[in-house]
């Protein structure tokens, strides 16, 4: 192989990032357009119908009606279930996804486990098989205290699961509580056939090396994640996390301000333009329905004009009342 041929070919062949964005239409119409590879609706409720590429997120919008979530490829899409995973590709991208209840499954941390193998063995054995971005929404996430706390089982089992898989450096990932059927587990993934790169926030100490008090194993994910043609930043669950302290409890307006502070530092530590912009959708976790009204104002005030959706949701930290993960397009 002839050495400095090599990286300009990949980077002119580097696949486009799939565009994400919120839209109000019909899921059959949204299905049906070419390039769709994923179409996520927000509700309590069991997915409706049984396209693959239709996930139904046990979480409920405060938007009402709530838009989808759409992400879209330039490329024709092929779709399928295997078990208990849905999976769809197209264009060198891969949607993979998987709902289990986890009293079918030896409970919350073998749960994570079952999920975890499952995706990673399935992944790994695709062309697409560079793990960019995961999702995890689990029921009850605070429950328990301590080291008893589900969030805490949950990132025992996840690095049970995960195994060697993710040597190389953790995906950008988000993790929420849903106020759902307790058991039920949700978690999705977007892979590529090309890798990203990983983005750590300076402010932040990585979660990977999170000190003991937070738990037996640390937080298996990177702050965010460079997708291959850096045409995108797939930006994790944000909060107003400062080295590894929780800042501002019981301070909505100071945690708000904080996670946007973190969101720049993480866009500036990408290497990407400052802010946020109509193209570049966000999801905003709010854990107190009564607060939805004023992050919606306080949103509106500080990111004019971006693409938000609020989603009822707990943060994995009990004294965060907020959080935001999203997408930022160059
Ligand atoms: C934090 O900064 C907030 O366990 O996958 C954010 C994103 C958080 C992902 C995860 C947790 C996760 O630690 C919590």
């Amino acid at each position: 192989m002839v050495q400095g041929c090599e990286t300009p070919q990949i980077d002119s062949l580097a696949r486009r990032a799939p565009r994400v964005s919120y839209r109000m239409a019909e899921v059959a119409s949204i299905l049906d357009e070419p390039g769709t590879l994923a179409l996520f609706g927000f509700a309590a409720g069991a997915s409706p119908g049984d396209d693959p590429r239709y996930l139904q997120v046990a979480l409920e919008g405060f938007d009402t009606p709530a838009p989808f979530e759409l992400w879209r490829v330039d490329a024709p899409v092929s779709c399928g279930i295997e078990g208990t995973l849905r999976w769809s590709a197209g264009g060198g991208w891969l949607f993979a996804a998987i709902e289990l209840d986890e009293r079918e499954h030896g409970g919350l941390e073998a749960s994570a486990t079952v999920a975890y193998a499952t995706l990673r063995q399935f992944v790994g054995q695709r062309a697409e098989k560079h793990v960019l971005r995961v999702w995890n929404y689990l029921g009850a996430i605070n429950q328990g205290s301590g080291d008893a706390e589900r969030y805490k089982h949950f990132c025992d089992g996840r690095a049970q699961g995960m195994g060697a898989f993710f040597a190389e450096g953790f995906p950008a990932a988000t993790a929420i509580g849903h106020r759902g059927a307790e058991h039920r587990m949700q978690v999705y993934l977007l892979a590529c056939d090309q890798p990203g790169s990983r983005v750590e926030n300076p402010r932040q100490v990585s979660a990977w090396r999170y000190p003991r008090q937070y738990g037996r194993t640390p937080p298996s994910f990177a702050r965010a994640m460079t997708l291959p043609a850096q045409d995108a930043l797939a930006i994790s669950g944000t909060a107003a996390v400062v080295g590894h302290a929780s800042a501002h409890e019981d301070d909505l307006d100071a945690q708000l301000g904080e996670t946007l502070t973190n969101l720049e530092a993480l866009l500036a530590s990408a290497g990407m333009a400052a802010a946020f912009d109509t193209h570049s959708p966000l999801k905003i976790y709010v854990r107190h329905s009564a607060d939805a009204p004023h992050v919606r104002d306080f949103l509106q005030n500080r990111l004019s004009g971006v693409p938000v959706l609020l989603l009822h949701g707990d943060i994995c930290r009990s004294e965060l009342l907020v959080e935001i993960d999203g997408w930022r397009y160059a």
